[in-house]
């Protein structure tokens, strides 16, 4: 695997399978393979999760982590080719991408959706830019429109817990206050053709995602008919994709409650964190032995550390 942006990337699933088999049961069993090497992880925007799980996961294959939050200390970089920049902006990618190449062996790179102009958010520009400029393996740590560390840890949460073959498998929009991006469930949809889950998508009519992910995937505008007989909720609030980063309600109407839990069969609840508890689900949901939240957390780890030692080859 050269890079890790997006599942395209996986070229050798049984591969990557055996990995994370190997990862969840010794994940200090390969101590000294990073040994020399050293990652650049670079924040644009806030994290918990991501920021500690993938510097966890570099300690578990000795690999030294730096953390340069950009925005704070960094120069503001300009992103297109051919730019003149008499702005505000200070570096272009073109030299900075090098230049952290030419110190680390591996780069990760969170970059949000700004959110205003879908085309630009849509085309992915900063990891692009970096993928071509850096010259090492670049992973995302959720870009403008994905976010694959969090899908591959999805996956292999729901592979621990099925109880089914076929397990039914229901993606539902839920309410939230402010503008998020569409990555974690274009990502989510991205990756669910490589599984045999029956999936349904389900949300409101105005939150419809890019063709390019739900291509193929059972949608209907009803949430409480796509739960019946649920065995995993995974529920995710994103900003309208049609009026581009637009928050088109904030009523309650498809909060998860006890109420709608019960339309499934048994399913597990889970949800990417970090979750507004009692607007995006119910406390009594999300503390229930049925909440997968925090084992999902803590694949986290699982997913980071499989991908690094995937990616150690080409580093
Ligand atoms: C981000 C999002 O929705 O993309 C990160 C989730 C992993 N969430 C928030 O900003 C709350
Ligand atoms: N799920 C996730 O990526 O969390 P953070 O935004 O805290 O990293």
């Amino acid at each position: 695997m050269q890079h890790f942006t997006s599942v395209q990337d996986i070229t050798d699933w049984s591969l990557l399978w055996q990995k994370v088999q190997q990862v969840k049961e010794n994940p200090q069993g390969r101590k000294t393979f990073g040994a020399g090497k050293a990652m650049c992880l670079i924040f644009l925007n806030a994290s918990l999760r991501t920021r500690l799980s993938t510097q966890r996961a570099a300690m578990n294959v000795g690999l030294d982590t730096v953390v340069f939050d950009i925005n704070q200390g960094g120069w503001q970089l300009e992103m297109a080719d051919g730019a003149v920049m008499n702005g505000s902006k200070a570096e272009h990618v073109k030299e900075a991408a090098a230049v952290i190449g030419s110190y680390y062996n591996l780069i990760g790179i969170r970059a949000f959706a700004q959110l205003n102009d879908r085309d630009e958010d849509y085309q992915e520009t900063i990891i692009q830019q970096f993928k071509k400029y850096a010259g090492v393996p670049i992973i995302s740590l959720e870009s403008s429109v994905r976010h694959p560390l969090q899908s591959l840890t999805d996956l292999i949460t729901i592979e621990e817990y099925k109880k089914k073959e076929r397990p039914k498998v229901v993606l539902s929009w839920a309410p939230h206050p402010r503008a998020l991006p569409q990555a974690v469930a274009n990502s989510f949809l991205e990756w669910m053709p490589y599984t045999n889950y029956e999936v349904v998508l389900t949300h409101p009519e105005g939150y419809e995602l890019s063709d390019e992910f739900t291509q193929g995937i059972r949608t209907t505008n009803n949430q409480r008919e796509a739960l019946q007989n649920a065995d995993f909720v995974y529920v995710k609030n994103w900003s309208s994709y049609r009026d581009y980063g637009q928050v088109l309600r904030t009523d309650d109407e498809w909060i998860i409650n006890e109420d709608k839990m019960l339309l499934t069969d048994s399913a597990y609840f889970m949800h990417c964190l970090p979750v507004r508890r009692n607007v995006v689900v119910t406390d009594s949901v999300i503390n229930s032995s049925d909440s997968l939240v925090i084992p999902q957390a803590a694949h986290r780890v699982t997913a980071a550390q499989t991908v690094l030692e995937l990616l150690l080859d080409h580093a």
